[in-house]
Order: C-alpha cells, then sequence, then structure tokens
C-alpha cells in the first residue's frame, strides 16, 4: 500500500511539473526506497496519466544515457528507456516555441522503426534483420528536476527527461549501411558545436536497441511494428535558446532541423 502511494505521489507531481513548467527536487531523498524498479513503475503510472489526460497514445520509445559523452555529461553512468508519445513528435518544419519547456536541451539521434514486433531476448543481428529504416531525428529533452540533476532512479521516473522529438524526411533501409561508423555533424546557427559516430552509442546504436528491449522483456513488454525508437544521443545535448537553429546530418542518411522561436 505505502508502495503504491509513493508511486503516485511521484507520479502526480512530475506530471504536474510539467505541465506548470516548474522544476521541482529529486526524490531520492523523500524516498530512499526509489530504486530502478521503484523508478520504472512511476514512469508507467506517469505515462498512464498522460495519456488519459492529454488523449495520447504510446508513439515508441527511447534510450538515454547510451554515449559515454552523455553519461559523463549528467554524472549518471547507466543506460535508461522510456517511452514516447503521439504529443511529443514535432514538425521540423514548424518553427518551435520554447514556452512549454523548463530548461530544454537538443541532442543527435538515430531513430529506428520495425516491420515486426521486436521481442526479448534479443540479438544485435535480429534487432537489424527486423529493422524497417533509420531515420536521422533530434530529441528535445526537458528535465523537470531543479538544475536538470538527478540520479538514476530519479530521471528513470520522470520519463527519462523525456519532452519531444523530431524525424528527419529521409528513411533508409539499413542493408548495406553499417551504423558503427555513420559519422554525425551537429550545428547551432551554421557551426559546429559537436561530432560523433554511431559507434559512440554503446558499440552500436542497435546494440541500445537489444539493451533496452531485453530490460522490457523482463516486465512482459515488447516493441510493437510501426513504433519509433530514439537509441540516445551520439554527443552531449546543447542548452537550447531563444531563436536557436539547429541542424544535425548524418552521413548517408540525411539531415534534420529545429528551429526555435521565444
Ligand atoms: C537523460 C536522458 C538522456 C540520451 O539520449 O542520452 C537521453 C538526460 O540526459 O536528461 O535522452
Ligand atoms: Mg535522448
Amino acid at each position: 500500500m505505502i508502495l503504491t502511494d509513493t508511486v503516485e505521489v511521484i507520479a502526480e507531481e512530475l506530471f504536474t511539473a510539467e505541465a506548470k513548467i516548474q522544476e521541482i527536487d529529486t526524490f531520492i531523498h523523500r524516498y530512499p526506497e526509489l530504486d530502478a524498479a521503484l523508478a520504472y513503475k512511476v514512469q508507467e503510472r506517469l505515462i498512464e496519466m498522460k495519456c488519459e489526460r492529454q488523449k495520447t497514445h504510446v508513439r515508441g520509445h527511447k534510450l538515454g544515457l547510451t554515449s559515454v559523452a552523455k553519461q559523463k555529461m549528467m554524472g549518471v553512468h547507466e543506460p535508461l528507456y522510456g517511452v514516447l508519445l503521439n504529443d511529443m513528435e514535432l514538425d521540423q518544419q514548424e518553427p518551435i516555441s520554447l514556452q512549454p519547456f523548463i530548461h530544454a536541451k537538443i541532442e543527435p539521434e538515430i531513430a529506428f522503426v520495425f516491420e515486426r514486433d521486436i521481442k526479448g531476448p534479443i540479438s544485435v543481428p535480429e534487432v537489424l534483420a527486423a529493422t524497417a529504416y533509420v531515420i536521422p531525428a533530434f530529441e528535445i529533452i526537458d528535465s523537470r528536476y531543479r538544475n536538470f540533476k538527478f540520479t538514476l532512479p530519479d530521471v528513470i521516473a520522470d520519463n527519462a527527461s523525456s519532452s519531444r522529438f523530431i524525424l528527419g524526411d529521409r528513411i533508409r533501409k539499413t542493408d548495406g549501411l553499417d551504423l558503427k561508423v555513420t559519422g554525425t555533424v551537429f550545428k547551432k546557427n551554421g557551426q559546429v558545436i559537436a561530432t560523433g559516430t554511431g559507434a559512440s552509442v554503446m558499440g552500436h546504436p542497435a546494440r541500445a536497441v537489444a539493451w533496452m528491449v531485453n530490460k522490457l522483456a523482463a516486465r512482459a513488454q515488447y516493441v510493437k511494428a510501426g513504433e519509433v525508437v530514439l537509441s540516445g544521443a551520439l554527443t552531449e545535448a546543447f542548452r537550447i535558446e531563444e531563436n536557436d537553429v539547429f541542424s544535425v546530418g548524418f552521413d548517408g542518411l540525411g539531415v534534420v532541423q529545429a528551429i526555435f522561436t521565444t
């Protein structure tokens, strides 16, 4: 009973923080029992609340902290996963207002879409064989926690800091493509701010996907055909300021842009 209350209280406070655009304290001190397993229960409850109250539905999944660059930046040294909802998707042609965000950051990712349901146990070659296509993507993350600082259970509960995502329009089959050597160039207002390669994501972006699918299997969950999976940032994330324009190009995959207003 007490555990259920903990889940309910944390999910409700995270929901409210996002709705009111207010940063909050992390939960780990208030609830020392908050471990990764309990935090995934909070995340599940939070997603349920969003689906009910925002009349949205699951669009896919995301990986986080799958690169050394991101793990170092955030001081959390394990990957995690979260859920993408339909109302998180933005169009790269539409200017994006900064009003709904607390302290948003942007990061380049490779998105996967699968031609059939994928369930654990699964290997990297099996993930690649089931991939319908990959798409260049941006993720906008916006932690609900003060100063964008958290522990692993806190960030799991907060649905892995997810906020929005943008998909490019070129899609590519993975045949003849070696995603581990796929290079990326990330620009802000025309200047290169970071570069990376597919291998920065757990050695191969498909390894991150396999890792998540195997974790989901332990909770009797899986990735459905047609869902989007963001495999995790290849570089560190950058704070978004008014009127910034970001673009990211992936060798052989194409480009995606994000145009911000005030
Ligand atoms: C956690 C989410 C990280 C990624 O791609 O590494 C993430 C965070 O850094 O706030 O989405
Ligand atoms: Mg990300």
